[in-house]
Parts: structure tokens; sequence; C-alpha cells
């Protein structure tokens, strides 16, 4: 089942009065599955435990509904609780191998990496998939570290591409200022031609405002889904 999951456009969820407003974020989220996002990261900094359990479950299944998977930024025990189907770990979160014991092989582990040192580390203990960024500058996260741009992740997806193995398999997203505007580049640049020796292509992209922050959601969604799937690639 998560060998099967569709990456092209993964939503990561922001609760915050900046993105959210004072809308209700099941219900963003609903319109955003209305619009064809394939997968939900729950993403919520401030929430008390209590809550993102409760918020965790009425998303899963709201996601169910739509046959897309559920993950929990930074907190394996609230995936466990909610009985979702995966975590998202950044480098300050568990380690990828102490959540892989606790959550077991069929649950879905991805982990944000910003170097090909971290995609390293991340892939070799046992990470399905890659959030790589931060792509762009964004004001939806101040504190990254690092912007990366096209050719870091390029960078990134060159070497998991000649590590081969289980860097070869692992699935990837770039993440950090995509929206309707760049997303179709964004996209070219990071599909590699079938027949050139260039990097493994990029799995789908992550994100937060370009979709939460929308006037219309649904709408929204839609828009990037058709951008992608018009997107000119090499494939
Ligand atoms: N990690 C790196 S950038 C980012 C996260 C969670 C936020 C991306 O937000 P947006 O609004 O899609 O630029
Ligand atoms: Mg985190």
């Amino acid at each position: 089942m998560k060998d099967q999951v569709d990456y092209s456009l993964y939503l990561v969820t922001d609760s915050t009065e900046a993105i959210l407003g004072s809308r209700d974020l099941v219900q963003v989220v609903e319109q955003a599955l209305l619009g064809g996002v394939t997968v939900v990261q729950y993403r919520d900094k401030t929430s008390d435990t209590g809550d993102l359990i409760k918020t965790g479950k009425a998303l899963h299944e709201k996601c169910r509904k739509h046959n897309v998977p559920l993950v929990i930024n930074d907190r394996v025990d609230v995936a466990l609780a909610v009985g979702c189907e995966g975590v998202h770990l950044g480098q300050d979160d568990m380690n990828v191998s102490e959540a892989r014991k606790l959550l077991g092989d069929d649950k879905i582990i991805g982990a944000t990496v910003s170097s090909i040192e971290e995609a390293r580390i991340a892939v070799e203990r046992g990470a399905d998939y890659l959030g790589i960024g931060t792509l762009y500058a964004t004001s939806t996260k101040k504190n990254t570290k690092d912007i990366i741009g096209i050719n870091g992740i390029r960078r990134i997806l060159r070497y998991l591409d000649t590590k081969g193995g289980a860097s070869k398999n692992v699935k990837t997203v770039c993440i950090g200022g995509v929206n309707a505007l760049n997303v179709q580049r964004v996209h070219y640049q990071l599909h590699a031609p079938s027949d050139a020796k260039t990097p493994k292509s990029i799995d789908g992209v992550a994100v937060v405002s370009a979709i939460i922050g929308a006037e219309d959601v649904e709408q929204a969604a839609a828009n990037l889904k058709t951008l992608l799937s018009t997107s000119p690639n090499f494939i």
C-alpha cells in the first residue's frame, strides 16, 4: 500500500492566523482533498497533544474518504494514537530508525533533508520519502536555515540516483515557496530526460500557503494539479 502512494501534490497544513485565518482546518483540508491533493501532512506546532489527536482523527476520516494518506508532523505518538498512515520527521525530531521501531514497516516515514549528508542518513535509517528543501524562501516557515534552491535539490537527487538501491527508490518531494506561478518551472527543472545521465526526478511538490492560504482552496488545489499534469517534462 505505501509503495503505491502518489506524492505528486503533497499538502502540508498550517493552522496559523496568517494562513488559515479563522477558517476550520478540517473543512479546508476537505476542500483541498476535493481539489485533488494526494498526501496530507498535519503540521501544527501549537496545539496540545489532546487537540492534535482530536484534529488528527478528524483529518484522518476525511483523508480516508478520498483514499489519501495522512502523516503527522513531528509526533510519532500522535500518529500512533490517530492510527494514520505515518509521520514526517525533521532533523530535530525522533530519528527515523527509532520511529521505524515504534511504527513498523507498514507505516510511512518521511524526513526533512537539506543536504546530501542528511539525505544519506535518512535513507540509511529507512525513510520512505524525503521532503527536500527549503527550495525558495517562504514566510510560512521563517526559521529555515537552508535555502538550497533548484540546484541544491538537483544535487541531492543526483546523489540519490548515483547511490542506487534504497537511495534510488526513496520518494522525494520539494518544499518551500511552491505556488501556481512557479510550479511548472519547478516541476520541469527537477525532471530528468529519460535518456540522459541526469538525476532521478522529483516525485512531487509539497505546498502550504498556495493551498491552505487560498481563498478558494478546492480551486487552488485543482489548479496546481492541472498545472502539474500539463507541465512540460521529459519523462
Ligand atoms: N519546510 C520547509 S519550507 C516549509 C516547510 C514546512 C514551508 C513551506 O510553505 P509554503 O507556504 O508552501 O512556502
Ligand atoms: Mg519537525
